[in-house]
C-alpha cells in the first residue's frame, strides 16, 4: 500500500449543457478533439454519476472500475474520471495496469474480482473499433453492476442530465497517479486506488469456461499452427498471456500485440481501423491465404491452420482457418451447434439469441436442438436482461442461462460476462476443434466444422454492405421513405422474388417489457431471404447506412458458392427498394463483410 499525501477537498465547477451528448449503440463516441474540449468529458461523467445517484446506485462508499482500450487521450481521461469519482463519493477505484481493460475484461472485473460483484459499475474509455488519435475518435461507455452496458432507460436519464447540467464536482488536488504497475494507493480518508494486472480476472473467468488442458493439446498437435492479430488494440496483453503463455502457442503467434494509442495509425496496413473483418484485418487475411472477398489466393509462406483477430477494445472476433473465412453469423450458429463440447455448457444450453440483422442460421440450430432463441435489436445491451432473467434481478422470470449470443458484426459471447468477448470466441472455437481432433485423431479445422454444419442445417449465405460517410439528412429521408411503406408490399414481386412482409423492427423485451421502436427496416421474402436496412449508431461523422443481405440454401442445395455472389441479386433488389443511389449518390459500398 502506497500512502499518498493529498488534499481530498472537492471543487465544484460551474458548467453548462453541451449539445449532442447522447450515447449510441455502444456508448458516447465523438471526435477526440471534441471530447478534449473544455468540460466535455466532465459534463458527461457527472451526468452518469447524477443518473446513478438518482437511480439509488450505491455510489457513496462504493467501488468503481475505470479503464480503457489504450487509445489516445485515455491516460488523461482516466485521471479526470478518478478525481471525479472521489468527488462523487466513491471510496475505491479499480484500474487495470496501464489503464487497460478490454471490454469483456471490465465486465469480468465487475462480476468476479475479489468476492465478486464488489463494484457498482465501471467506465470503459473506448470507441471500440473506431480509429484513435487526436484527429480520430474517442468514446466512453458505462457498464452497470451486472457487468453489462447501461440499458436504454438509463442512457435516457444520462441524456436528460447532460441537457440540464449546471456544475460538476472534482477532487482536483489529487495528483495524477502512476497506473503502469500493480499497486494500491491510499489517499487517506478511506479512499484508495487499486491497480491490478489487467489480464488476471478475465483469465480466471475464462478458465471456468474451458478445458485449458485440452486446448493445449490441440495447440501442440504437430499439424496445428495459429496466428492471432490483435491489431494494436487492447487484446495484446491478453493474447500473449493466455494464448502464448497459458496455452503454449509458439512465441510470435500473437501479432500486433502491443496496444498503441492510434491502433497503428495511418501507416499500418489497416490504417488504424482495429476492426476485425475481411476489409480491415489486412495482414491476417493475407496471412490466411485470402483476399478481401474471402477468396483463396496464393501464398509464399506456410498458411496457419487457425487465424483470429480482435478489435480495439477486444470484444469482437474474426475466425478463419487456412484459406477459409467463417462468417460471424455462422460462427454463432456453429458454436451453439457444438456447445456440448464446451465445459461451460456441460449441463446443457438453455437459451440463445442474435441481433435482428444477424442471419437466421442460429434459429435453425436452436429449433433442431430445442433451445429457446431470441431476436433482439442491434447492440449488446439488449442481451443483458435475457441473461439476468431468473436471477435476483428478475426472480420471477424464466432462466435462460447457460446462454450464448452474438451479432453479425463479429461479436460473440455467453453469460460468463455481460459483454461480447473476443477471447471467449477464440477459445470456444479452439475448444471445439480440440475436442473434435481428440475424437477423430486427425486435425479438425474450422472449414471441416463449417462443411459438416451446412450439410446438416443448410447454409445462410450472408453479407453486409456498409455505405460510410453518407449525408445524414439524406439517409434519414431514405429510411423514412422505406418506413412509410411498412406493411404495404406483401405479395409484390421483386427480381422474381415474392415479398412476404416489410416492416419496421420493434422489440418488446420479454423480461422487463420495455419497448424499443425503430430498430431497422426489414424486407422478408417468401423463400426466407431477407434485406435489412439500418443506420449505424456508432459513427461520429455523417451517417453510415448498413445493408444486410441473407439467402438460405437448404442442406441438399448448393453449399459451396461464394457468399458475396449469392447475395448480389438481393443487393440489386435492395437498391431498388431503397433508391439508395438517388438519396445518397452512392451505389458501391465502402465495406463489404
Ligand atoms: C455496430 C454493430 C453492432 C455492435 C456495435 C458495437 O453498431 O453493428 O452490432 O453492437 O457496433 O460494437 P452500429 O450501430 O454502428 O451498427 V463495438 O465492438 O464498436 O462496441
Ligand atoms: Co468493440
Amino acid at each position: 500500500m502506497a500512502k499518498v499525501d493529498c488534499d481530498l477537498s472537492v471543487s465544484t465547477v460551474p458548467t453548462s449543457p453541451i449539445a449532442g451528448q447522447k450515447p449510441g449503440t455502444s456508448g458516447l463516441r465523438k471526435k477526440t478533439k471534441e471530447f478534449m474540449s473544455e468540460n466535455y468529458l466532465a459534463n458527461f461523467v457527472q451526468s452518469v454519476f447524477n443518473t446513478l445517484i438518482e437511480m439509488k446506485t450505491p455510489v457513496q462508499g462504493g467501488t468503481l472500475v475505470v479503464s480503457g482500450d489504450g487509445r489516445f487521450w485515455n491516460p488523461e481521461a482516466i485521471q479526470i474520471i478518478i478525481k471525479m469519482a472521489f468527488a462523487a463519493g466513491v471510496s475505491r477505484v479499480w484500474c487495470g495496469t496501464g489503464g487497460l481493460l478490454s471490454t469483456p475484461a471490465l465486465s469480468a472485473v465487475i462480476r468476479a474480482r475479489g468476492k465478486g460483484f464488489e463494484s457498482f459499475g465501471g467506465f470503459i474509455c473506448s470507441a471500440s473499433h473506431n480509429p484513435g488519435g487526436i484527429n480520430d475518435d474517442y468514446g466512453i461507455k458505462y457498464n452497470c453492476e451486472n457487468g453489462g452496458p447501461s440499458p436504454e432507460k438509463m442512457t435516457d436519464l444520462m441524456v436528460e442530465w447532460t441537457a440540464k447540467i449546471a456544475e460538476y464536482k472534482i477532487c482536483d488536488k489529487i495528483p495524477d497517479l502512476d497506473l503502469s504497475k500493480p499497486i494500491t494507493y491510499d489517499l487517506g480518508d478511506g479512499k484508495s486506488v487499486e491497480v491490478f494486472d489487467c489480464v488476471e480476472d478475465h483469465l480466471a473467468v475464462l478458465k471456468t469456461c474451458f478445458d485449458f488442458d485440452s486446448i493445449r493439446g490441440l495447440i501442440s498437435h504437430p499439424d496445428f499452427s495459429m496466428t492471432y492479430d490483435c491489431m494494436s488494440g487492447v487484446q495484446g496483453p491478453y493474447a500473449i498471456k493466455i494464448v502464448e503463455g497459458e496455452l503454449g502457442a509458439a512465441a510470435g503467434s500473437c501479432k500486433n500485440a502491443v496496444p498503441l494509442p492510434d491502433f497503428g495509425g495511418p501507416e499500418s496496413a489497416w490504417h488504424g481501423h482495429a476492426d476485425p473483418n475481411l476489409t480491415y484485418a489486412v495482414e491476417l487475411v493475407r496471412d490466411m491465404g485470402l483476399n478481401k472477398e474471402g477468396l483463396p489466393i496464393a501464398s509464399d509462406k506456410p498458411i496457419p491452420k487457425f487465424g483470429a483477430a480482435a478489435d480495439g477494445d477486444a470484444d469482437r472476433n474474426m475466425i478463419l482457418s487456412s484459406q477459409f473465412f467463417v462468417s460471424p453469423s455462422d460462427s454463432l450458429a456453429m458454436i451453439v451447434a457444438n456447445s456440448d463440447l464446451i465445459p461451460q455448457f456441460k449441463d446443457g444450453l438453455k437459451g440463445c439469441a442474435r441481433s435482428m440483422p444477424t442471419s437466421g442460421a442460429l434459429d435453425i440450430v436452436a429449433k433442431k436442438k430445442g433451445i429457446e432463441c431470441f431476436e433482439v435489436p442491434t447492440g449488446w445491451k439488449f442481451f443483458g436482461n435475457l441473461m439476468d432473467s431468473g436471477t435476483h434481478y428478475f426472480p420471477d422470470k424464466k432462466t435462460y442461462t447457460p446462454f450464448i449470443c452474438g451479432e453479425e458484426s463479429f461479436g460473440t459471447g455467453a453469460d460468463h460476462v455481460r459483454e461480447k468477448d473476443g477471447m471467449w470466441a477464440v477459445l470456444a472455437w479452439l475448444q471445439i476443434l480440440a475436442k473434435k481432433t481428440e475424437k477423430s485423431g486427425k486435425l479438425v479445422t474450422c472449414e471441416d466444422v463449417a462443411n459438416e454444419h451446412w450439410k446438416e442445417y443448410g447454409r445462410n449465405y450472408y453479407a453486409r454492405y456498409d455505405y460510410e460517410g453518407v449525408d445524414k439528412a439524406k439517409s434519414e429521408e431514405m429510411m423514412k421513405m422505406m418506413s412509410d411503406k411498412a406493411g404495404s408490399l406483401a405479395g409484390q414481386e421483386f427480381g422474381g422474388m415474392k415479398m412476404k412482409t416489410n416492416d419496421i423492427f420493434e422489440y418488446v423485451d420479454p423480461v422487463d417489457g420495455s419497448v424499443s421502436k425503430n430498430q431497422g427496416i426489414r424486407y422478408i421474402f417468401e423463400d426466407g431471404s431477407r434485406i435489412i436496412f439500418r443506420l449505424s449508431g456508432t459513427g461520429v461523422a455523417g451517417a453510415t447506412v448498413r445493408l444486410y443481405l441473407e439467402k438460405y440454401e437448404a442442406a441438399d442445395g448448393s453449399l459451396n458458392q461464394h457468399q458475396f455472389e449469392v447475395v448480389k441479386p438481393l443487393a440489386a433488389i435492395a437498391l431498388e427498394l431503397s433508391q439508395l443511389q438517388t438519396y445518397t449518390g452512392r451505389e458501391t459500398p465502402t465495406v463489404i463483410t
